[in-house]
């Protein structure tokens, strides 16, 4: 008889106190926070781990939860003049990976276990009035997570996941075009190539990018299918930067690689974004 169930649970790894739900199905279980609606852990099977949690992640004092799949939204990346007609400070990728979402509806089936997390936020510095977000995460023989906002209004969004990597020389997502906005050094590259490879720093954005893509390390291959999106974002900080960064450790980067699927966009339109990871 194939188990499912939606559990509370205080605690992830070392964030001991962090309010959570467990998600089981069968063999499979995620974790998500309500802080943030930070899905942090996500395992096909027992111990055998998908997503990477930085070890010296924090969740207090406003920090985002450096791990999983941040929630950016409604801008990517550090804010622009459009989302800050005031030109006030405002925090990178957003403003509800730092905020405690509410737990909506919730099933629980033979078909998968699904939860939804919603947030309203009425503080946008560039629009009137209150905007709902809603995070769909549903576990069955993959995990898929859906992002959506049906206010028609200027909104940027990434799922930006962590993907733990057992060797990073030897990781590489495919399929994808073979140009693409490198922000390391703020140029357009077209390496003719439709793989990335992490040898250096690597931040780039892949704009029209497929729906299907493959994070293949080895021994692994994860199927990574986007919905929604007009862009995939792949980073690694590698070892100078990572130094820098006091939720990481100095042989973090070795651990993870980033791939986003995000919309950055920012015509007046809803949102719906989804990513559905499934190792085969
Ligand atoms: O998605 C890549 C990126 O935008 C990088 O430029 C880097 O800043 C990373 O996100 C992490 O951002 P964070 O605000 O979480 O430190």
């Amino acid at each position: 008889m194939l188990q499912t169930s939606i559990s509370q649970q205080t605690g992830f790894a070392h964030l001991s106190d962090l309010p959570c739900l467990k998600l089981q199905y069968g063999t499979a279980s995620a974790v998500i926070s309500l802080y943030g609606a930070q899905v942090l852990s996500y395992q096909p099977t027992a111990e055998n781990e998908v997503l990477w949690l930085s070890p010296k992640a924090q969740w207090h004092n406003q920090q985002a939860i450096r791990g999983g799949v941040p929630v950016c939204w409604p801008w990517f990346g550090p804010v622009s003049a459009m989302f800050n007609p005031q030109n006030i400070s405002l925090p990178n990728h957003g403003l509800v990976r730092t905020k405690l979402w509410q737990v909506g509806s919730q099933q629980s089936s033979a078909a998968g276990v699904s939860v939804t997390l919603t947030i309203a936020v009425d503080d946008l510095p560039y629009f009137q009035g209150s905007a709902k977000l809603q995070l769909c995460v549903t576990l069955n023989d993959s995990l898929t997570l859906t992002l959506s906002c049906d206010s028609v209004m200027p909104q940027q969004a990434a799922l930006h996941s962590y993907f733990a990597v057992n060797n990073l020389s030897s990781a590489l997502v495919r399929p994808l075009p073979a140009s693409y906005h490198d922000k390391v050094r703020d140029v357009v590259v077209d390496n003719g190539s439709a793989v990335a490879t992490f040898n250096a720093e690597t931040d780039r954005i892949y704009h029209q990018s497929a729906a299907q893509l493959w994070l293949e390390q080895a021994e692994q291959l994860l199927s990574l299918c986007q919905r929604g999106h007009d862009a995939t974002v792949v980073w690694n900080p590698w070892q100078e930067k990572s130094s820098k960064m006091s939720d990481l450790q100095l042989d973090s980067y070795q651990q993870f690689v980033c791939v986003e699927t995000a919309h950055l966009t920012t015509d007046n339109q809803a949102l719906t974004l989804s990513q559905q990871l499934k190792r085969t």
